[in-house]
């Protein structure tokens, strides 16, 4: 008989299976090896009123929001919570058609980087702005892992207002971590590279990885009342590969801390390579101090070259800026910013309790979970208590550093919330499960199966000082049998579990867009308030806006066309245009005038090879497309939006030039 946690089994990872091989016999523990269905185990987790706990009636709104990254398919999506109903798709490092986003002309320049335009990205981790160590509901930081980036989300509008490359990073997977009152967003690199730091070009291998290869954590200023980033300064870092970044709160708010992997410098990364230490690192940083050290004029200057790129609120039009250098400090040259902490090998996730007392580091391979103490860590330092040093770097005594180690938690412990009643949970990937464990005594107290290989979980504000421990959302990694069937692509999956009680109570699946890896949920009355719901057209400042009808106009520049048209309940203005000729680039610039919420016009055009463009009421948009042969093409608005819908239309005719 084949259970479905064997038919993984036979799938997992080598790293995993050599965990297992020596700690196999801890599997015997798990719910979700037994029964060659899971309706058994499901039943068994399952809360006998979970209908009524996730059911939203008709016209009613949720209770929380819920931010899911889309990992590979660069966006976001937003959930509503209890229900797990979809409600909007936000894009950030993505085109999407159904908006327009990254086609349209006033989106196109947020996609652009150094590499030339870049519709695309992997976002992992969104993070929501903070006030006082709590979500305000203000912005949303998300991170684009593959062509560093860091983007912020506004949620007035939920709309991509903000996309900053990162310079001398590659792979900006610790990212992007907003200290407790957005004094700076923080993102790390994942990939050790060569850095010129003197502004020449060298000719550097792997074999120079000790020497020449660094990392990067750069600390992104971040505007207290527009939200605007301004990279203020970096860290170069000597050469490790850093995973993941969680901050201090209360007395260790001035801290942030990355899991730091592959210190033996294996810069082939072979999984042999990566993993042949005992011991990785945990690494702290301390970035109030690092702040005060590059005001005072110990960073350095050089030459860097990425872009920022922004939505301006009046225009709606996004610009890029071109940036050529960036300061940076070296932890050599600043005493007392940065140690490391000896934590288990390949460690992955790091989070800090709500009281700021506790960094639990989750190593992929250990076989429990260690918690370090703020507080000794102080006295550590105060006391010297180190174990020599790693490129310059203070290593503290692991055992100066430790309060406690969480025993058999599971397998492939990966990432911990809080729920501020004492409680931590744990995602364990092999084992495919959440583990539920006390801050009072370390010791596991429950554990639940999901289906199946969870990443990270997520409670809402289960990462700041006041987790609203109600809720934990799952996202796991694996859907079979799950759902119906649709072909060897699933729906990727999370699930609703109540943490409510004693015992964890699983509540709902529900199919997520993508990879979600990372998520962040928030009260929706901390938001809702605050939704735009439509733009004042008198306060439209977009350059070829039209505000009445009688203002629409064509014109001709050598071959570029300007249309300034509008749209409304059920024209458009002009919807009869002459005068194209082939060989033109035409501009539609479409002004939706109403005034009211929920009615955007689309605008189409046959040929048009890019996609449709969906106009906000009160925006302005823009659709660029090229007069490739003689004819009459029609156009039209594509979303459904009166009863005269289909009546809003209109042609271009093309002319022999
Ligand atoms: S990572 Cu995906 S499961 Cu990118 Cu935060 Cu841990
Ligand atoms: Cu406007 Cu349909």
């Amino acid at each position: 008989m084949e259970t479905r946690f064997n038919q993984f089994w036979k799938t997992a990872p080598k790293a995993a299976l050599l965990v297992a091989a020596t700690v196999g016999s801890l599997l015997q523990g798990c719910s979700n090896t037994t029964g060659n269905d899971n309706n058994g185990a499901t039943a068994t987790a399952l809360s006998s009123d979970a209908a009524s706990k996730v059911y939203v009636a008709p016209g009613k709104h949720d209770e929380l929001y819920s931010f899911l990254s889309g990992g590979f398919n660069g966006q976001v999506s937003v959930y509503g919570i209890p229900s797990g109903r979809l409600l909007k798709i936000i894009p950030v490092f993505s085109q999407h058609a159904e908006n327009g986003y990254g086609y349209n002309e006033e989106t196109k320049a947020m996609l652009q980087t150094s590499h030339g335009f870049v519709p695309w990205d992997d976002l992992h981790h969104p993070k929501l702005s903070r006030a006082n160590g709590t979500t305000d509901g203000r912005w949303l930081f998300v991170n684009g892992n593959n062509t560093p980036r860091v983007a912020r989300v506004d949620l007035t509008t939920f709309e991509t207002v903000e996309i900053m490359e990162i310079p001398n990073s590659a792979g900006n997977h610790c990212s992007p971590y907003p200290t407790n009152n957005n004094e700076y967003v923080i993102a790390g690199t994942r990939f050790s590279v060569p850095l010129d730091m003197k502004g020449g070009t060298k000719d550097v291998t792997l074999k120079d990885y000790e020497k020449e290869f660094r990392g990067s954590i750069s600390f992104i200023k971040v505007d207290p009342d527009k939200g605007d980033m301004d990279l203020d300064f970096q860290i170069l870092v000597p050469g490790f590969d850093y995973d993941l970044a969680n901050g201090g709160k209360g007395p260790s708010e001035d801290w942030v801390f990355f899991t730091t992997y592959n210190s033996e410098k294996a810069g082939t990364l072979k999984e042999v390579g990566a993993s042949q230490n005992d011991k990785d690192y945990l690494a702290a940083v301390n970035w109030k101090l690092a702040a005060k050290y590059a005001k005072e004029g110990k960073a350095r200057e050089m030459p860097a070259y990425y872009y920022h790129n922004k939505m301006d609120k009046g225009t709606h039009m996004a610009k890029s800026t071109i940036k050529k250098k960036v300061r940076y400090l070296l932890p050599e040259d600043c005493p007392g910013m940065m140690y490391l902490l000896p934590a288990p090998k390949s460690p992955h996730g790091i989070d800090v309790d709500p009281s700021g007392e506790f960094m639990v580091v989750s190593g992929k391979l250990a076989s429990a979970i260690p918690v370090f103490s703020f507080n000794k860590m102080q006295a550590a330092i105060k006391n010297k208590q180190f174990d020599g040093e790693k490129n310059g770097i203070p290593v503290l005594k692991y055992e100066s550093v430790l309060a406690a180690e969480v025993k058999e938690p599971g397998l492939g412990p990966l990432h911990t919330e809080f729920d501020g009643k004492g409680n931590a949970y744990t995602s364990m990937f092999v084992s495919s499960e959440v583990v539920k464990w006390r801050l009072k005594d370390f010791k596991v107290v429950d554990r639940i199966p999901v289906y199946y290989s969870v990443g990270h979980l997520m409670i809402p504000g289960g990462d700041t000082k006041e987790p609203y421990g109600k809720y934990l959302v799952a996202m796991n990694k694996i859907t079979k049998d799950r759902y119906l069937p649709t072909g060897p692509e699933l729906a990727h999956s999370a699930q609703l579990i109540d943490i409510s009680g004693e015992k964890m109570k699983l509540l709902l699946d529900f199919p997520t867009v993508a990879e979600p890896h990372y998520a962040q949920a928030i009260k929706a009355d901390l938001v809702a308030p605050k939704s735009v719901k439509f733009h004042k057209l008198d306060e439209n400042r977009h350059p070829n806006a039209v505000k009445k009808e009688a203002d629409v106009s064509v014109t001709r520049q050598g071959n570029v066309v300007r249309v300034k048209m509008t749209a409304i309940r059920s024209h458009m203005t002009p919807d009869n245009i002459e005068g194209i000729q082939v060989g033109d680039t035409v501009y539609f610039h479409v002004t939706n005038l109403e005034q009211d919420w929920d009615v955007p016009h689309g605008f189409a055009i046959m040929g048009a090879n890019t996609s449709e463009t969906l106009i906000m009421p009160g925006a302005t948009q823009t659709l660029k497309w090229v007069a490739k042969k003689e004819g009459v093409y029609p156009f039209y608005c594509t979303d459904f939006c009166s009863a005269l819908h289909q009546e809003m239309q209109g042609y271009v005719r093309v002319s022999p030039k």
